[in-house]
């Protein structure tokens, strides 16, 4: 079996198709825009045991199990973490921005104009479960954005189309949804895939869940389910989204992003 070893360690199997091509001399075609792909992983047989070999409800639930077994931190701790986790490769006194794809001083944290700030990807209105320690403080679904384009998706839905968001590096808006850059796509869709795994109204925190609506106001769901597994597949995860996700599990939350792991759990769940 053909297998491409990503940085992370994780392994995706080519499918039988592009074994024959290789053997006849054709052209591979490409893989990139393909359904993701079912691959394997470090962390298949310890981290993920009781979830391989699952779909459907059974592998959200196992899911929610494994990512519940966490450690926790607190909102102020989280300036910290980010300026670690979203590292410029290139700049270690910077980080990168997710939506403009900036690189910005890691000492400009805060609220004035040409700061950056907390991000909640998954807005905290919907749920409105705020800054205390729990979703509101989930590293998994927190990145550094600038202070007015963050103001800017505000507590918008995600979907296609919109006009140019000023200093967005692509992003676009309109007036209920927002649509990220394209390398970015991807990491937005795996994180709201994981809020709606790991919070299942346990804790005292509402059930977040993904849904086909924008305009979903308060209510504890962000949509549009079909546009968000577009963005998983069109999006790989990359180097960056990858080691990310095992500095949150090694250095502060102790738990991982499983679809930043198997991309192709998404699609096996919803
Ligand atoms: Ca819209
Ligand atoms: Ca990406
Ligand atoms: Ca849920």
């Amino acid at each position: 079996m053909l297998a491409i070893r990503t940085s992370a360690g994780r392994r995706r199997k080519a499918g039988a198709l592009a074994a024959a091509a290789v053997l006849t001399g054709l052209a591979v075609p490409s893989l990139t825009a393909a359904p993701a792909a079912a691959t394997t992983h470090d962390y298949d047989t310890t981290y993920y045991k009781n979830a391989v070999g699952k779909t459907g409800t059974a592998l959200k639930s196992s899911l929610h199990t494994i990512v519940s077994d966490q450690t926790k931190i607190s909102y102020s701790a989280v300036w910290d973490a980010l300026k670690v986790t979203d590292q410029d490769p290139a700049n270690s006194g910077n980080v990168i921005l997710l939506y403009s794809g900036v690189s910005r001083s890691k000492s400009l944290n805060g609220g004035d104009t040409g700061d950056w700030n907390r991000e909640h990807v998954w807005a905290k209105s919907h749920g409105d479960f705020g800054t205390s320690t729990g979703p509101g403080t989930d590293l998994h679904h927190l990145r550094p954005e600038d202070v007015q384009v963050n103001a800017v998706r505000g507590n918008k839905d995600f979907d296609d189309g919109g006009s140019a968001v000023s200093n967005g590096g692509g992003s676009l808006t309109d007036s209920d949804s927002f649509e990220p850059r394209d390398a970015v796509k991807g990491d937005v869709a795996r994180m709201i895939f994981y809020m709606a795994v790991r919070y299942e109204g346990g804790d005292g925190w509402a059930d977040l869940e993904v849904n086909g609506s924008v305009n979903n106001g308060s209510n504890p769901y962000i949509g549009k389910l079909a546009v968000l597994k577009q963005w998983n597949d069109e999006d790989p995860p990359d180097a960056f989204e990858e080691h990310r996700n095992q500095v949150v599990y090694d250095t502060y939350q102790h738990n991982r992003n499983p679809f930043v792991d198997h991309p192709e759990w998404v699609e096996a769940i919803w």
